[in-house]
């Protein structure tokens, strides 16, 4: 398989095994034809891109049944509409200010737009979250973007000042017609900002379990750059950022049209000191995810001679990467809690463990949590005091496994 980005030869770096599709939250009549595929990734080792070696189909991931809500994280609605206000100071004002996003979900970041009177047009796929954005009168189609959607976009609206992407593109194969679509719809002074996890923190932190079938590429500065360059674009400045366990917003313009921040020298730079081009760093990766597995189901299995009950903490779908790579059943963890309803009474993909509401976790509550929703830690021990205070553990594994 070749580099998405730069069509590079791509080297393979792990199989996390046979998986099932990562938010395919499913009742026991679906138990058998569930779908699975080969979860494995590769590294390019010209423009430092880690992707998929095999993505299910777009429609099998994100359809009218996506269980994924933005809105289910409090945190995460005060970084999107910071998000917000920084493109609205820094690109997107003036009176025919326009704004695009895609991916936009149940609407988190473009109500700070309709609020501000900003005109915006949210463009996601998921029929079901996007109905939640049309009800709060947020312009919303749905649709996947390329080429032929930005063709159309500009025909309706005229080219856009800012165009967003919040964990979106690293969901997108096909890299080259988005580019190219954001090419045509930006102004000659418009800037693409969008974040995703990085790179550089899933290798630090071994979060590995920000591979999954939605996650088709891990970006770094440098496949960023390599990409739009292709397109007479550039980095003009990047911040790292704290959510989803160490994410970088990049900012893109066309070339020549805005001062190019130090940071990006000083990212590009970082990158290669770190090894990112270096076929060791993806050795010592694939040994760090061996021994993570090992540690945690050692725990695991240890918690359970011991009799101690231990319940996951969020389905998110990070979790579908660890249960299924480490073999984790409901003999080992009792039951899943989350808050999102259309999760709850169902069995979490492939290891079929129960999904159930965040009441039945605080009614019952379980000798140790095991904080699938790593991510949101602050915000769950906040809101969790009451088991920790009673007596309750929490076992994590990014970026170690450990009980804390
Ligand atoms: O990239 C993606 C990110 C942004 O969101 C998507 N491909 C899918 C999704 O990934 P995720 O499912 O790993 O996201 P989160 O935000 O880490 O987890 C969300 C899940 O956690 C929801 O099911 C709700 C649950 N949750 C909970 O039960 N209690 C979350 C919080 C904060 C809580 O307190
Ligand atoms: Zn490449």
């Amino acid at each position: 398989m070749s580099c998405l980005v730069c069509k590079s030869e791509i080297k393979p770096v792990i199989s996390f095994g046979q998986q099932p599709i990562a938010n395919g939250f499913l009742t026991p009549e679906k138990f058998k034809e569930e779908y699975f595929f080969e979860l494995k990734i590769g590294w390019c080792p010209k423009c430092a891109m880690v992707q998929l070696l095999e993505q299910p189909k777009p429609e099998m991931m994100f359809n009218e049944n996506y269980a994924f809500f933005s809105g289910t994280s409090k945190y995460m609605a005060v970084h999107f509409e910071k998000f917000a206000h920084t493109m609205m100071d820094r690109y997107v004002k003036g009176p025919n200010a326009f704004v695009v996003e895609i991916g936009s979900n149940d609407g988190i970041m473009l109500r700070h737009f309709k609020n501000a009177g900003i005109k915006h047009l949210g463009i996601e796929p998921s029929a079901n979250v996007a109905a939640v954005a049309k009800k709060e009168g947020i312009n919303t189609w749905v649709r996947f973007f390329n080429a032929e959607t930005a063709k159309e976009i500009v025909k309706e609206y005229g080219q856009a000042d800012g165009f967003q992407a919040a964990n979106v593109m690293c969901h997108l194969p096909d890299l080259h017609s988005i580019a190219e679509g954001i090419k045509i719809l930006l102004k000659p002074t418009g800037v693409v900002a969008f974040e995703d996890p990085y790179l550089v923190d899933v290798l630090e932190k071994v979060s590995y379990d920000q591979v999954y079938d939605e996650h088709m590429c891990l970006f770094s500065a440098t496949s960023i750059q390599y990409l739009f360059n292709q397109y007479g674009m550039e980095l003009i400045d990047l911040e790292p950022q704290v959510t989803h366990g160490g994410s970088m917003r990049y900012y893109i313009g066309h070339k020549g049209q805005h001062k190019v921040s130090k940071n990006v020298t000083h990212y590009l730079t970082m990158e290669r000191e770190k090894g990112l081009l270096k076929a060791e760093t993806f050795e010592k990766f694939y040994h760090d995810c061996e021994k993570s597995k090992t540690d945690l189901m050692n725990l695991l299995k240890s918690l359970k001679e011991q009799k101690k009950r231990v319940v996951g903490y969020a389905a998110t779908s990070k979790s579908t990467t660890v249960i299924n790579y480490c073999g984790i059943t409901p003999d080992l963890v009792e039951f899943i809690s989350d808050t999102t309803p259309i999760k709850q009474g169902k069995y979490s993909p492939g290891k079929h463990i129960p999904v159930l509401s965040s009441e039945k976790f605080s009614s019952n509550p379980p000798d140790y949590a095991l904080l699938f929703g790593w991510n949101h830690k602050a915000e769950i021990m906040e809101k969790e005091k009451k088991f920790t205070q009673g007596g309750g553990k929490w076992i994590t594994y990014v970026p170690k496994v450990e009980i804390i």
